[in-house]
């Protein structure tokens, strides 16, 4: 069992083998010029901050041999599983399942779709393809979660007040202690990004736990921990 003292509002202890580094769409039709992200307005340069620290907070996990699960946001190719409030919704220059330069926006198979090379899975790596903005919804996340017996998690992606925010309050109804880890989470919103953190914290952690990726790489150990038997 390990403990981080400087976790917001208090300290948070996990124990690797049943805790899941969740990595949130980090795609590039979010995080790179001509995406979707770009399509609805947003400074991409904005989310582009996290790929670092996430890039090492990643290599770690994997050297501690936690589970690593990635979610990706996306729809058919016939859009089928896209409600039309979500499609129709805002004002953007380019629909989801409109094309775009890196294919059809936000469609599964399209390389805008992907996750970025700098956070590529590896083989083996689960990768949720979800149509909501949460991990949960219509997806195999809590069955993954529940046959590796995982406890708790730490949580990553884009962006803070949006899938990274839905997600944790899913994760947080349905029993897991979500640690959000403030540098490997990103908004085109820096306000929202700050308040969404609060957001978090606050109540005494309603939520769950905020912290600096730093703070888990202090205790994270360097061999692989035992995963628990199924
Ligand atoms: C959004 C997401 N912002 N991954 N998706 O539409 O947060």
């Amino acid at each position: 069992m390990l403990t981080i003292a400087s976790t917001r509002p208090s300290p948070y202890t996990f124990t690797p083998a049943t805790t899941a580094l969740l990595v949130i769409d980090m795609q590039r039709d979010f995080l790179e010029p001509g995406g979707f992200g770009e399509s609805l307005g947003n400074d991409v340069g904005q989310l582009r901050r996290t790929i670092a620290p996430l890039a090492a907070l990643l290599a770690a996990a994997r050297a501690a041999g936690l589970t690593v699960v990635h979610t990706r946001e996306g729809h058919l190719p016939d859009l089928s599983d896209c409600p039309p409030a979500k499609l129709h919704r805002g004002a953007p220059s380019r629909r989801i399942g409109d094309p775009g330069p890196k294919g059809r926006i936000l469609i599964r198979g399209e390389y805008g779709h992907d996750i970025i090379d700098e956070l590529a899975p590896l083989p083996g790596e689960p990768v949720i393809d979800k149509p909501g903005k949460g991990a949960f919804h219509a997806t195999e996340l809590s069955d993954l979660l529940t046959e590796r017996k995982i406890q708790s998690l730490l949580v990553t992606g884009v962006t803070t007040e949006v899938c990274v925010h839905t997600t944790v309050r899913e994760a947080n109804d349905r029993g897991y202690e979500c640690l959000v880890l403030a540098d490997c989470v990103g908004s085109y919103f820096p306000e929202f990004h700050r308040v969404g953190l609060d957001m978090i914290a606050a109540q005494g952690g309603i939520f769950g736990w905020v912290a600096e990726s730093t703070d888990v790489l202090a205790v994270l150990p360097t061999t692989p921990v035992t995963q628990p038997s199924s």
